[in-house]
């Protein structure tokens, strides 16, 4: 939500919580040091705003107002202001930078002094780490309970909270203070008294609380806790694996119980109870911190393990800012995050697993717990990190990997993989909030079949609804809404719409969601039992009790209508579930039903409730159309809800930082089970210069979803806005995505077999190289690999590109792994590299995804060691692949000295593709061959690029087994 004013009363309650704070916490007060030096101006590096002084503002302006005061406020915040521009009456546009290379920009309807503060308060927030820091969020809490307010305080009285934040050295001491203080209210599990062998696990008695450890699968362990000895009853909203438990030694010793199974064990000491995972050799992989059990705070749950130095961490889901968590603490609840940066957590999603990876080896943890949780990795307590929940059960599962990608696979077999998505979904998807009237889809999507852009779907965003009302259709904007989806169809488009879980509160007015609804009893209570009422959207609204299997089986049938006329995916926004009140989403204490007659307050299922609705949404839509996968996108999500629906990012900013955030935070959703997602390509909030809206579709085209999308009142988005030149960039963009899709299409049937994601972090393939812990490049499946542009400097980036060698895609240009390469793209350019040793099945390039291509199967072979590709394909919307109508092939080479030999051979033909030959394109040709053979028999049609140092030759018959010598 844009920031509105504040209500009145707040400066008073302000005022209190100051007052509060002086006699709670005088330390801060008492100091009052000069303010700090600003600090030498660090050379620019990647992400740094050009060096370019901006003029200054005529005198009166806006701008100059806004320039008085970052003067005043750039040295005390040791940021730098970037150019500013003002965009219309109430908004600004502008950045910062701070340290000489993190640089974020924004732009704000709020009044122009205001957007400067707004900067202030952020960077405030970031320096007193008020975030972590418990006590300061329990006065706000008390003394004003709005967020808005807070910052609205903050605002007022930033300078002085800044002045008593540079005692840094007391605030450090104030939070070991607290940490100390709170540590008080835990009770620890003490010393193991009986140990009971259960046919899994063991189960361990230490005074009145039990603890369970069970093998679950092999590499997977789990561990329980009962404070008061009673097990909660055994359900998961996220584990979707039956566990099945391979056998197991176990060793009960005077001092410690042993368990030991195939390479893993773990050790659980008896005084205190402390737990250690270990590998085959018997090394500490993951340990309870020295004197620090698990333990439990009233319905507070935690765990605190040693963090060894070097050790990195990953996942989170969609935790923005680098990809190694270290040295930083995150809270999960889903939150409707409107104009997030890259401190701002909680964010939409919440995946509470993570990965710790040191030396090329890693681990798992999964926390099974949806209440609102927390992880810190060493940043309350140096060398500790700690996970926990505010309720529920601490249930946690030891993956033991060791590879990383072991770990991943591991992870997604436990809580499930995406289901295969339709073709089409993977082509270019065009959103915007929001296309209307009909006659502006129409034009849109005509514009782009008329300037040759592929393009595979369009979203309607709420305002084709009647006043926001889930699954009504305005009849003004859209009089004939089935002709216009009917239509788009027949142009290879396919219809997306939104249809949010929230329900207006109409009644007596026909509107079947609401009557049809409140006639099951399928809204959310109050705990006097009357229906919850939120304010969202369509005003007054009523949420489904997704909890509860029979309102998501209602909840699914609500498509019918839609599904009739051919809408072919869905939308679920909101479903964090968020609200337009103080505190973001519903009361704590609304009441949720379970399928077994029991009930739970909101603080239980706020974390699921979102991939519940997914979850309705999917199954809904398979019952409907039972033979045609569905496509879903989700905002919020949970651990598995990959299950159900694809996701993104939400409502990021139109700025160069949000780009290069992008990849992290997408890398960071695929480690952690969540494959199919994609960001805001352009940025949602805000307007994009055209060099970034081109580089950020240069960049979206290696995303798993690759989706255009603009909020509301910004200006047009679609490739061609910004003229010929740019278009031609665009295009170019997403034609090479759609040459690439049989690539793409087979690593994504790959992703949804083994959980490994499309586009992966590059430590994945290669954990042993230092040089694959980066947060710009990555993997496109395991042959790809791309390095961004992040930045408006068109200056030389240095690329390390992983082991091995890799050539320039598309040429016969080879570089080896390991030593720097300086790289210069020009706008329109993205470094791309093919693994020496990869064959990439390509096609020609069609309007959108299901068209047939005109010509044969392309197979692009980069010889090399190892050297081998896979062909994947089946009709791309039908379920039929699951009865064998597929078609796998596999293809190797072999290069020496004489010529290069590339053999094809179709593994699983139950899948009759659009194609029978196959064009070679072989690289690393110095001279035009001597010969090329295919099969037996010389070949004649073949042709030699000399540019590219590429052989071309037809494969006539490639749906059989063939083979090709090329003879230098
Ligand atoms: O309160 O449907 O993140 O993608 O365009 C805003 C309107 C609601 C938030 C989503 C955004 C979408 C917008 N929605």
């Amino acid at each position: 939500m844009e920031p509105t004013s504040a209500a009145p009363g707040i400066l008073d309650e302000v005022r209190g919580f100051l007052e509060d704070l002086r006699r709670d916490w005088p330390e801060i007060f008492r100091a009052r040091p000069r303010l700090p030096e600003p600090p030498p101006a660090a050379p620019p590096r990647i992400g740094a705003l050009p060096a370019r002084p901006a003029p200054p503002p005529p005198a009166g302006t806006d701008a100059a107002l806004f320039h008085a005061r970052a003067e005043h406020w750039a040295p005390r915040l040791g940021v730098t202001f970037g150019r500013v521009r003002v965009k219309d009456q109430r908004s600004l546009w502008g950045s910062c930078s701070r340290e000489g290379n993190l640089n974020f920009s924004w732009r704000l309807t709020l009044a122009p002094s205001e957007v400067l503060d707004y900067v202030v308060v952020h960077e405030l927030a970031h320096r007193l780490e008020m975030n972590h820091s418990r006590r300061f969020w329990a006065h706000v809490e008390k003394h004003c309970p709005d967020y808005r307010a807070h910052r609205k305080w903050l605002r007022r009285n930033g300078e002085a909270l800044y002045r008593a934040s540079r005692a840094a050295a007391l605030l450090l001491v104030f939070a070991f203070a607290a940490a100390a203080a709170s540590a008080q209210g835990w009770t620890a599990v003490g010393s193991v008294t009986n140990v009971e062998t259960l046919s899994d696990g063991v189960e361990l008695t230490a005074g009145a609380a039990r603890v369970r450890i069970t093998a679950f699968a092999p590499g997977v362990m789990r561990v329980r806790l009962a404070p008061n000895g009673g097990f909660s009853k055994d359900a998961s909203w996220a584990v979707a694996e039956e566990a099945a438990p391979p056998a197991m030694k176990i060793d009960d010793g005077v001092d410690a119980v042993k368990l030991t199974m195939g390479e893993v064990s773990v050790v659980a000491t008896k005084s205190p109870l402390t737990i250690r995972f270990a590998d085959a050799s018997g090394n500490a992989v993951l340990a309870d911190a020295p004197a620090l059990p698990m333990a439990w705070n009233g319905a507070s749950v935690r765990v605190w393990k040693s963090m060894p130095p070097g050790e990195r961490y990953y996942g989170l889901g969609d935790k923005a800012g680098p990809m190694d968590r270290r040295g930083r603490a995150f809270s999960l609840w889903n939150t409707d995050a409107y104009g997030w940066q890259e401190s701002t957590d909680p964010l939409y999603k919440s995946i509470p697993f993570f990965l710790g990876v040191r030396g090329g080896k890693a681990y798992g943890v999964f926390f099974d717990n949806a209440y609102r949780s927390s992880f810190d990795f060493g940043k309350e307590t140096d060398g500790i990190l700690s996970f926990g929940a505010d309720g529920g059960d601490l249930d946690y599962y030891f993956l033991a990997g060791p590879a990383p990608k072991t770990v991943v696979s591991e992870f997604a077999a436990l809580v499930g993989r995406a289901p295969l998505p339709p073709l089409w979904s993977l082509g270019y998807q065009q959103c915007r909030y929001s296309y209307y009237p009909e006659a502006r889809v129409r034009e849109v999507a005509k514009t782009f079949r008329d300037k040759k852009i592929p393009a595979d779907a369009i979203y309607l965003d709420i305002d084709y609804q009647e006043g926001n009302r889930p699954f009504t259709v305005s009849a003004s904007s859209f009089p004939a809404f089935g002709a216009m989806v009917r239509d788009l169809r027949a142009e290879g488009f396919h219809t997306i719409a939104i249809t949010d879980l929230h329900i207006a509160r109409a009644p007596g007015v026909g509107y079947a969601p609401y009557d049809s609804g409140t006639q099951l009893d399928a809204f959310v209570k109050n705990p006097d039992g009357t229906v919850y009422v939120g304010h969202v959207w369509p005003g007054d609204s009523v949420f489904p009790d997704f909890t509860l299997t029979r309102v998501r089986d209602w909840w699914g049938g609500l498509y019918k209508e839609f599904v009739g006329l051919g809408v072919a995916g869905f939308w679920n926004d909101m479903n964090e579930p968020a609200v337009f009140n103080e505190t973001k989403t519903m009361p704590l204490d609304t009441v949720h039903r379970l399928d077994d007659g029991s009930a739970v307050d909101h603080r239980a299922v706020h974390n699921v409730f979102g991939m519940e609705n997914a979850r309705a949404t999917y199954d809904g839509l398979r019952r409907l159309r039972p033979d045609e996968r569905p496509f879903v996108l989700t905002r919020a999500a949970f651990a598995g809800a990959q299950r159900w629906a694809a996701s993104w990012t939400g409502d990021n900013s139109a700025t160069w930082n949000h780009m290069a955030m992008s990849t992290p935070m997408l890398l960071s959703l695929g480690l952690s089970g969540y494959g199919l997602v994609g960001d805001d390509i352009g940025g949602f909030i805000g307007a994009p210069p055209a060099d970034l809206l081109t580089r950020w579709m240069e960049l979206g085209a290696f995303n798993p979803i690759f989706r255009g999308h603009a909020a509301k009142g910004t200006p047009d988005r679609e490739p061609w806005v910004d003229g010929p030149e740019h278009e031609a960039l665009r295009r170019r963009a997403i034609e090479r995505r759609y040459a690439l899709l049989p690539y793409l299409y087979t690593a994504v049937e790959e992703m949804t077999r083994t959980g490994v994601p499309l586009m992966r972090p590059v430590f994945l393939d290669y954990p042993d190289s230092e040089d694959s812990y980066g947060d710009r490049d990555f993997l496109f499946g395991g042959d790809l690999f791309v390095a961004p542009a992040f930045s408006e400097m068109r200056e030389a980036e240095d690329v390390r590109l992983p082991p091995g060698g890799w050539y320039e895609y598309g040429t016969s240009n080879r570089h080896e792994g390991g030593v720097p390469l300086s790289v210069r793209p020009a706008l329109g350019e993205i470094p791309l590299f093919a693994r020496a040793g990869a064959i990439i099945p390509q096609q020609p390039v069609a309007q959108d995804a299901d068209e047939t291509p005109n010509g044969p199967l392309e197979l692009h072979v980069y010889p090399g060691p190892d050297c081998r590709g896979e062909l994947y394909q089946d009709d791309g919307h039908t379920f039929a692949y699951r009865r064998g109508k597929f078609l796998r092939a596999r293809y190797s080479c072999e290069a020496a000295a004489d010529g290069v030999s590339v053999s094809g051979a179709v593994e699983h033909g139950g899948y009759r593709p659009w194609w029978s030959g196959a064009e070679l394109v072989v690289y690393g040709f110095a001279a035009a061959p001597r010969e090329v053979r295919v099969g037996g028999t010389a070949a004649a049609g073949w042709t030699f690029d000399a540019d590219r140092g590429s052989v071309r030759v037809l494969v006539p018959r490639a749906r059989g087994a063939w083979r090709v010598r090329i003879l230098r």
